[in-house]
């Protein structure tokens, strides 16, 4: 099993109020209209990736609430959930927990710190924990551990500041292809990987998404498109002008795991 197949996800519908999603630019609001259509969009291309799709009722009081990738962490063996780092965004893994309880026999949920499942990239070797303005050393730590007992090795790194979080930097595109911004290929953070460096202007592409054979690449960014597709068939291109207005991307939207049967 490749730590990119999956065959089952949890999403959430987008909230009205999504519109007043957090951001770290003054960018203008997204359309709730456009957000919706993409928001569909985008679990349609899952499902049509092979992957069967939990989808949660809106959570009005949460505006961020579509991006379950943050409260939580999910694997064959179990869940984490996880203390995001923006105040408004705390309460959203109370309310993922029911979900998690629903389909995984182990959760375990962080107690300590914060922790945003933006800053997790898992890898076939190691899963990164990206420290960040969301996810601070105690957390990391923390959930160093739970992975440790999951059975994964982890390495605590630094996410540059000037993204929201690590994969807004970076992604997996294969076992050994990450797809990476100008500054996150200049470390010798993906030393045991081949890189693959955004061209400048192009780094929103960054925050792709691979699910078995199909990797999901924001629409828009034809010069990383073409370098992708040197490594990798099957390139779906998805609308998400949307939620990259409140700092969002194709990873954020959902949490992917490969069922244990
Ligand atoms: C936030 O600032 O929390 C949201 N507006 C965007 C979250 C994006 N999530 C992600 O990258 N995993």
């Amino acid at each position: 099993m490749r730590i990119y197949d999956f065959d089952r996800a949890i999403v959430r519908t987008p909230a009205k109020t999504v519109v007043n999603g957090l951001r770290a630019a003054k960018s203008p609001d997204p359309s709730y209209d456009k957000l919706q259509k993409q928001h569909h969009n985008y679990v349609t291309a899952l499902r049509n990736a092979g992957v069967s799709v939990i989808e949660l009722e809106p959570l009005d009081a949460f505006p961020d609430s579509v991006f379950v990738e943050d409260p939580a962490l999910v694997f064959t063996s179990g869940a984490i959930a996880l203390r995001p780092g923006a105040s408004s965004r705390e309460g959203e893994a109370q309310e993922i927990l029911p979900t998690l309880e629903q389909h995984f026999s182990t959760v375990v949920s962080i107690s300590n710190g914060y922790v945003d499942g933006g800053d997790i990239l898992a890898t076939p070797s190691k899963i990164f924990i990206g420290l960040s303005k969301r996810t601070n050393r105690q957390g990391a730590k923390e959930l160093a551990r739970i992975l440790f007992d999951f059975g994964f090795r982890s390495e605590i790194v630094t996410t540059p500041s000037e993204i929201l979080h690590f994969k807004t930097g970076c992604a997996l595109i294969d076992d050994e292809t990450i797809l990476a911004t100008g500054p996150l290929a200049a470390t010798d953070l993906f030393s045991d990987f081949r890189v693959l460096t955004i061209p400048d202007g192009e780094d929103a592409a960054a925050n792709s998404l691979r699910i078995n054979d199909t990797l999901l690449v924001p629409e828009g960014f034809p010069r990383t498109t073409e370098i992708l597709a040197r490594h990798t068939e099957n390139i779906i291109e998805i609308d998400v002008s949307e939620v990259a207005k409140i700092d969002a991307g194709l990873s954020c939207m959902s949490l992917r795991w490969k069922s244990a049967r």
